[in-house]
């Protein structure tokens, strides 16, 4: 079989249950910060200690948008070259294991500053909110780490293409590439913000920094950051989904190609985060508008690819009719159920997207808890309830145990509430932003906001499904932990699903990087040169010098 070994060496796996350990230990004092945040907005409750709803809001999304995520997926995606490329070379995996202390010591540090108060600037950290040093430096040992460890996988990957002249590389393999290269680009955008302006600002060299640079540079990174999320979701649907239902890809060229269109289209579009910001030129603003339509077709090509894989199962079992597939699937099967929940959810989920995007709408829905609500459907539930059905696999198969059926019944009951808290705090959410209720603030700010009012009900909605979600994450903590310490010893496969036989072959071109990064990199110099340029020259007066500053 192509696909090397199957199972993964004892020894990677330590290394991607070491991330895994992080991301669901950030899920769980995350997750806590989320519960107490909809109580305060729902009117009804007050901080202990005069601790600040923002101090909340800020440990909530840096846990739980980069922490939780970026381990999980870095674990993941270790276990996956290892599974798919073979196990990895001491060289490699010593690498995997500096990235991880890095992005370990320096997530402890960010976290302590947020804890004490320090550092109370929303995970987005736009300026002029200012955070201690101390929390820009840990951040940017978080994306130091995670660069070695991209740089490991794609070590590996090399060594599996000298080894393997002229062969395509195995697709999981091939996607985890793909997705560290799309970070590695982006996140020099996060990096440059951070060192230029950020840490000098904050440890006083500064008295001031250009704000307009410094949410750009952050957009340029964040619109992909999202998309860094979204690609190992996408992973597990095109990659594992098909064996778990015990059917076959629909294509391995469709899914390659879709992965190349992301990398070529997610970072020339942050303006779509900037839509009113004044100081950036409106054609510059309607060309990433257009770049970030663009990138939805690779959406679209996955939401086409789950469907006929979905249907030619079902076919061969025998359905008929337009949707009688749809009674083949394996409900029982957690492994499935979870991210095909999340499938189902990315369809409204998607769709707020391109509300967001249409630069008319964006002046209704921007700043308004309308977004909270789109990216809790996106990230909270479409991506996190994939990583979620992928841990009742891999857990076990790392750990070397077994996921009972008692645990299964567990994890579709875990999805089922997850669902239903989601359904509620969502849509309430995305109602009170079309009333025009803020985002990022504390039911005490509202002051005599006279629509204020009209918001509470939404907002004691929020507080039910928050809760109910907490829930949520209280179940999956037991499963995880199960799985991890408790479940009973045995084998777990890894899935990898193997191509349906009337596909194409593959062509080698999607491996052509310097051709796939050479237009990458033209886009990005295309949206981004001349409206950078304007931003420096027309900085506010009192600029001096490269005018960051
Ligand atoms: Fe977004 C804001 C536009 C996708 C996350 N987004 C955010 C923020 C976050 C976020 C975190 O243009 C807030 C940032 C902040 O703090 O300020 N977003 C989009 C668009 C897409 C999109 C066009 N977002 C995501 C994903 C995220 C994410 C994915 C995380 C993982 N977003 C925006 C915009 C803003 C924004 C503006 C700024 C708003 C503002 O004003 O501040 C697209 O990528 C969406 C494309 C998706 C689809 C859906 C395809 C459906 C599929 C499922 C198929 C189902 C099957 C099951 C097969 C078109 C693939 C079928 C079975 C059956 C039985 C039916
Ligand atoms: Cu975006």
């Amino acid at each position: 079989m192509m696909n090397g070994t199957w199972k993964v060496d004892a020894r990677d796996g330590k290394l991607a249950m070491a991330h895994i350990y992080v991301a669901f230990v950030a899920l769980a004092l995350g997750g806590l910060a989320g519960l107490l945040q909809v109580l305060v907005r729902s009117g009804k409750f007050e901080l202990p200690a005069g601790i600040s709803y923002y101090t909340i809001l800020t440990t909530h999304g840096v846990l739980l948008g980069l922490v939780l995520t970026t381990f999980f997926i870095i674990g993941f995606q270790f276990a996956a070259v290892s599974r798919t490329a073979g196990t990895l070379s001491d060289r490699v995996r010593f690498w995997g294991w500096v990235g991880f202390w890095l992005m370990t010591i320096g997530t402890a540090i960010t976290a302590f500053y947020i804890l004490i108060g320090e550092a109370s600037v929303l995970y987005t950290f736009y300026a002029p909110l200012q955070a201690h040093a101390g929390f820009y430096i840990g951040l940017t040992l978080v994306v130091v780490g995670s660069w070695i460890s991209g740089f490991a996988m794609f070590a590996h990957y090399a060594k599996w293409k000298k080894a393997h002249p002229g062969q395509v590389s195995p697709l999981l393999t091939f996607m985890s590439v793909v997705n560290m290269i799309l970070w590695l680009i982006c996140s020099l955008g996060v990096a440059a913000t951070v060192l230029f302006q950020f840490i000098p600002w904050s440890l006083g060299y500064v008295d001031r920094i250009n704000v307009l640079v410094s949410r750009t540079l952050f957009w340029y990174f964040g619109h992909p950051l999202v998309y860094f999320w979204l690609l190992p979701a996408y992973m597990i649907w095109y990659a594992i989904i098909p064996k778990i239902i015990g059917g076959k890809m629909f294509s391995d060229s469709l899914a390659r190609m879709s992965f190349i269109l992301f990398l070529i289209l997610s970072i020339p579009v942050g303006f779509h985060h900037q839509l009113v910001e004044p100081g950036i030129d409106p054609v510059w603003k309607y060309l990433q508008v257009v770049l970030t339509f663009m990138v939805v077709i690779p959406s679209l090509m996955t939401a086409f690819s789950m469907f006929a894989t979905f249907e030619m199962y079902g076919r061969s079992k025998g359905a008929t009719g337009l949707f009688g597939w749809l009674r083949k699937l394996p409900w029982g099967d957690a492994r499935f159920f979870a991210p095909f929940v999340g499938m189902l959810f990315f369809i409204p989920a998607g769709a707020g997207g391109l509300v967001n995007a249409s630069h008319q709408l964006n002046q209704v829905v921007h700043n308004t808890i309308w977004v909270t609500g789109h990216f809790h459907l996106t990230l909270a539930t479409t991506v996190v309830l994939t990583f979620f059905g992928a841990a009742y696999w891999l857990i076990p198969h790392l750990t070397g145990r077994v996921m009972t059926k008692a645990m299964n019944r567990l994890a579709i009951i875990q999805t089922i509430v997850w669902s239903i808290g989601m359904i509620f705090m969502s849509s309430a959410m995305h109602f009170a932003g079309l009333l025009g209720a803020p985002r990022r603030s504390a039911f005490s700010t509202y002051g005599d906001a006279p629509q204020a009012l009209e918001w509470i009900p939404y907002q004691i909605a929020q507080a039910v499904g928050g809760t109910i979600l907490f829930i949520g994450i209280i179940l999956v903590l037991i499963i995880v932990t199960n799985l991890a310490f408790f479940a009973p010893k045995g084998e777990t496969e890894f899935p990898v699903a193997e191509v349906a036989e009337q596909a194409e072959r593959t062509p080698l071109v999607f491996e052509n990087w310097t051709l796939w990064i050479g237009i990458a990199v033209v886009l990005i110099l295309i949206a981004y040169t001349v409206p950078f340029i304007d931003m420096i020259q027309n900085a506010p007066p009192g600029s001096k010098g490269f005018k960051l500053w």
